[in-house]
């Protein structure tokens, strides 16, 4: 690794820290280097709150080296004002000897801007250092501003012949480990989405209560409205949209969006993008994860197995393994939760 890419690792690492928080903004990290020494980091933390490169300059002591100092940024400054003043500006007006871009940004209203207003103002700018690890970054954001859609990810736990366990009951230990875990997948993400027999078989309330985190926007699919108002899934801990078949409109945190049963998913997707929704996983249960398959609406598939482990003194322990596959690593047809 040449320094440039060490120091846009550490743009990466900084920005990770808000992973979950940030909606519907990127995560990004920023660093700023004088003479080989960093002098200033910061990261995005929040959306509406200042962006990672302004968190950066404020973190350093002395402005005066600015103007001989390098400002890395794992994604390109952007351009516009929004919630806050566009940060190509404001490196321009410190005058910046040079600046260093992990990945440009797709979003509409920045896209080559940035970078265009800080080499117009004859400061030295280099971007696609560590491009791939800054896409896969922010591969919700990026999902979102190219394919107009959420980033998909499937969630499921799997018994040993290889097929969705309905019944997957792991035992104590195991189950406050797998809880957390799931938790801190929920916390990750924008959205999690189930389906009407999820909702009534389990009662979950999708939220991330055994881990630090914002809890995400619970979205169920039920087109009768078959699951009672007093069922988890509707409590006030959490925003609740329902794509449903019956009504429309806003009550207290309960959204209801209308749409037909054929077609739903693109309706679905629609909605979600006008509701700057980034990223969504799906709990289940194998109905709405096989949806999801068929119409090829997928980025990430997550694999839970439950398994028992050998130790050395003879004795089992319960303990799970999971893996994140992403949808180029399967081959064609081959999940299907249905034994034919
Ligand atoms: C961030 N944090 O560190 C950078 C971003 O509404 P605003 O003003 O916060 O602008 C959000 C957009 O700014 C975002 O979609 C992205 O295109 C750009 N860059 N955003 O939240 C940052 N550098
Ligand atoms: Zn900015």
């Amino acid at each position: 690794m040449n320094t440039d890419e060490l120091y846009i690792k550490r743009c990466i690492e900084l920005a990770q820290k808000a992973l979950g928080k940030t909606y519907p903004n990127p995560l990004v990290g920023s660093v700023i280097v004088h003479n080989g020494e960093i002098i200033g980091e910061g990261y995005h933390h929040k959306a509406g709150e200042n962006h990672a490169e302004i968190n950066a300059i404020n973190s350093v002591k002395n402005k005066d080296l600015i103007p001989e100092s390098t400002i890395y940024v794992s994604l390109e400054p952007c351009a516009h004002y929004g919630k806050t003043p566009p940060c190509a500006l404001k490196i321009k007006e410190l005058g910046f000897k040079k600046v260093v871009i992990g990945a440009m940004d797709s979003h509409d209203k920045v896209n080559g801007k940035g970078k265009k207003i800080i080499q117009d103002a004859g400061i030295e700018a280099v971007s696609g250092i560590l491009e791939q690890e800054c896409i896969e970054l922010n591969k919700r954001f990026f999902t979102y501003h190219e394919k107009k859609r959420p980033y998909i990810i499937l969630k499921w736990a799997e018994s040993g012949d290889g097929f969705l366990d309905k019944d997957f009951k792991p035992t104590a230990v195991s189950n406050t480990l797998v809880n957390q875990f799931v938790h801190q997948l929920r916390a990750n993400e924008h959205a999690i989405l189930v389906g009407t027999q999820t909702a009534l078989n389990d009662n979950p309330s999708l939220t991330v209560r055994n881990v630090k985190g914002v809890n995400p926007v619970r979205i169920l699919i039920d087109f009768d409205l078959k699951v009672p108002k007093t069922f988890s899934i509707y409590n006030h801990e959490a925003k609740t949209l329902v794509l449903n078949s019956v009504k429309e409109g806003t009550e207290a945190h309960i959204q209801f969006i209308k749409t037909g049963k054929d077609n739903f998913l693109y309706d679905l997707m629609d909605s979600l993008y006008k509701e700057q929704i980034q990223s969504v996983i799906i709990e289940g249960g194998r109905f709405t994860l096989q949806q999801f398959i068929d119409a090829d609406l997928w980025d990430q598939a997550i694999v839970i197995k439950n398994e028992n482990l050998q130790l050395e003194n003879g004795t089992q322990a319960p303990e799970f393994t999971h893996t994140a596959y992403k949808k180029e690593e399967f081959r064609d047809n081959v999940i299907s939760f249905y034994k034919n």
